[in-house]
């Protein structure tokens, strides 16, 4: 069925999670829904709140803007405007749309009869964006412990995070973390790589067989996991990514405490019983 009459027959009403036919209705490509609106209402106000932070100075440069959270001494308290309150406005914001965002994927996969795979996915990002600006933030007691908003700046704070707790190469958690990151380009690599080869044949050459895709991995490394398990692979990987940077930060102060250095975590290593003199 060609792309154009598919839509046509699956642009159905219903399948909303809140407010009916309210809202149920596309824009051009785009589904809107009631959740749809929320996300336009959260980036509008949170895009306009960091041009007014911008505007405030010192710069205009793009690389160089940033909305900083509070100074330590607000604590969790509600900070002034201009003094950090616009990154927690700006915050409040970010969770409101990235939130819609996912619960509008749920309302689409609810129209076309889908599982929920892709909300789930967008919902770890948002869980390691909460972990970062909220849940480490209030365990540490201070909403300075949040990343600034700004190109740069943002990278400055993971730099001064990770050497605050020594190399984080010695994070056990973040160690993790790098090698699901790793294993998700090389599982997208070898499945692009299979696809193209035995899909995508030269002029003339007839098209290969997912046969064809199972022989190669299992004359090449004497297994193959399949083409649906290829798939819930690379998801899993992904999202154990994800959960694992989640995990590596949230234990960076609230556990591992703040300046102690994440290589003397490996001492129980060098006092296991069978080689401690
Ligand atoms: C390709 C999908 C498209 C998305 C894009 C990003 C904005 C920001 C805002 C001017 C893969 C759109 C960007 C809307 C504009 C203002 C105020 C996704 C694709 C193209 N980072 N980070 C980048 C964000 C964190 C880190 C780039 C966001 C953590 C490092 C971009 C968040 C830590 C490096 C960016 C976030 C961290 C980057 C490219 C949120 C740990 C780089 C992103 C909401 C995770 C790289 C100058 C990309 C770079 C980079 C955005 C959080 C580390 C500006 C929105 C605090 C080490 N980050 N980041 O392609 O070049 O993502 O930085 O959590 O080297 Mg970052
Ligand atoms: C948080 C993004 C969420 C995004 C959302 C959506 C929009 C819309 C619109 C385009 C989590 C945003 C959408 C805005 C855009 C349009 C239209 C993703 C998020 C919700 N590290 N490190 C990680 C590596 C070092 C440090 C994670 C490698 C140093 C700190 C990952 C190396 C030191 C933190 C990782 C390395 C250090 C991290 C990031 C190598 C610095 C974190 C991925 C090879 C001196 C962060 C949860 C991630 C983390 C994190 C990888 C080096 C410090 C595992 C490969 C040694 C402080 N590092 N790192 O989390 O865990 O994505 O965050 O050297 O906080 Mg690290
Ligand atoms: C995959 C796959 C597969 C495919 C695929 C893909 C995975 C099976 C079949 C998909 C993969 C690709 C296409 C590859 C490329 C993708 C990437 C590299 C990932 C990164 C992607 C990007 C960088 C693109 C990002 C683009 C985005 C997110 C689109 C941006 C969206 C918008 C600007 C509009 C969003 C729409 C919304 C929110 C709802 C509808 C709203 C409107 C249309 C606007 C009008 C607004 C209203 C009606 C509401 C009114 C607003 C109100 C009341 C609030 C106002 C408030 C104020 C303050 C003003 O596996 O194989 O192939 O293709």
């Amino acid at each position: 069925m060609a792309m154009l009459s598919f839509e046509r027959k699956y642009r159905v009403r219903g399948g909303t999670l809140i407010g009916g036919d309210l809202f149920d209705f596309w824009m051009g490509p785009f589904y809107v829904g009631f959740f749809g609106v929320t996300t336009i209402f959260f980036t509008f106000l949170g895009t306009a709140l960091i041009i007014y932070g911008a505007a405030l100075g010192p710069t205009w440069n793009i690389w160089q803007i940033s909305i900083n959270p509070p100074d330590a001494k607000y604590g969790l308290a509600l900070a002034p405007l201009a003094e950090g309150g616009i990154w927690q406005l700006v915050t409040i914001c970010a969770i409101g749309a990235f939130g819609s965002w996912a619960l509008r994927e749920v309302e689409i996969c609810r129209k076309l009869g889908m599982g929920f795979h892709v909300p789930i996915a967008f919902s770890y990002a948002i869980l390691a964006y909460v972990t970062l600006v909220v849940f480490r933030p209030m365990l540490m007691g201070s909403w300075s412990y949040g990343f600034p908003y700004g190109i740069i700046t943002h990278l400055d704070w993971v730099s001064t995070t990770g050497y605050t707790y020594g190399n984080f190469h010695y994070n056990p958690a973040h160690m993790i973390a790098i090698t699901f990151f790793f294993t998700t380009c090389l599982a997208l690599a070898m499945h692009g790589g299979a696809i193209l080869s035995a899909a995508n044949p030269p002029a003339g050459e007839v098209v290969k067989t997912a046969d064809h895709e199972n022989s190669f991995f299992r004359d090449a490394i004497g297994y193959s996991v399949g083409m649906l398990g290829i798939h819930r692979l690379g998801l899993l990987l992904a999202l154990s990514a994800v959960f694992w940077s989640a995990v590596c930060i949230i234990i960076s102060g609230p556990l591992w405490a703040e300046g102690a250095v994440w290589a003397d975590w490996w001492n129980w290593w060098l006092n296991i019983p069978i080689w401690k003199q």
